[in-house]
């Protein structure tokens, strides 16, 4: 599969643009996978009964789901919310989420403090470990549908950084540490 990661750019022109470094910088999938990050590609025009989600969800105990739409016209406090997703923030569980519809982008850290951007779009499925430093942004089409999916019941706080004396974010750098 072709990357759909790369090292963000450090402008700070609309943070709905790609910010591809020039040349481009990719990541590669099993990079991501060394900073707990899992990407995977299911058939989104088959969610409602797709036995590979199911044994995913089954799998990995993904007791909880919903479905959230991105979009001015459909989220309450749209200007506001995306406001907070921008914010660089942990949690204290795993993020899972599928996208059903349209895209947009992650942003993760790298263990050098440098910003990777992940493009997603309909059929990819994210998992962000718990106690990684992330944000969440629109991509110029402004639209997303995205399955939320949680072990048990969901808490969707997120704590901004500086966020460096939870245990969870302890516990993640130690296993960054031994990756
Ligand atoms: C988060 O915590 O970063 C989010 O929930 C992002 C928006 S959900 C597609
Ligand atoms: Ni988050």
């Amino acid at each position: 599969m072709e990357s759909q990661a790369w090292y963000m750019d450090t402008s700070d022109d609309d943070q709905r643009k790609p910010h591809k470094l020039d040349p481009n910088s990719p990541v590669p999938l099993e990079d991501l996978q060394k900073l707990g990050v899992f990407h995977r590609k299911l058939n989104a025009d088959i969610y409602e009964a797709d036995p590979e989600l199911e044994k995913i969800r089954k799998e990995q105990g993904y007791s909880y789901m919903d479905i959230i739409t991105i979009h001015k016209d459909t989220l309450p406090n749209y200007e506001e919310k995306l406001k907070m997703f921008f914010e660089e923030h942990l949690h204290m569980d795993d993020e899972i989420r599928y996208i059903l519809e349209g895209q947009a982008y992650f942003d993760i850290r790298d263990r050098e403090d440098r910003w990777i951007r992940i493009s997603m779009s309909k059929g990819d499925l994210i998992t962000l470990p718990a106690g990684i430093y992330h944000r969440f942004t629109m991509d110029e089409t402004n639209y997303t549908k995205a399955m939320r999916l949680f072990v048990g019941e969901p808490v969707w706080k997120a704590h901004n950084r500086p966020a460096d004396d939870f245990d969870i974010r302890k516990k993640y750098l130690a296993f960054l540490q031994a990756s």
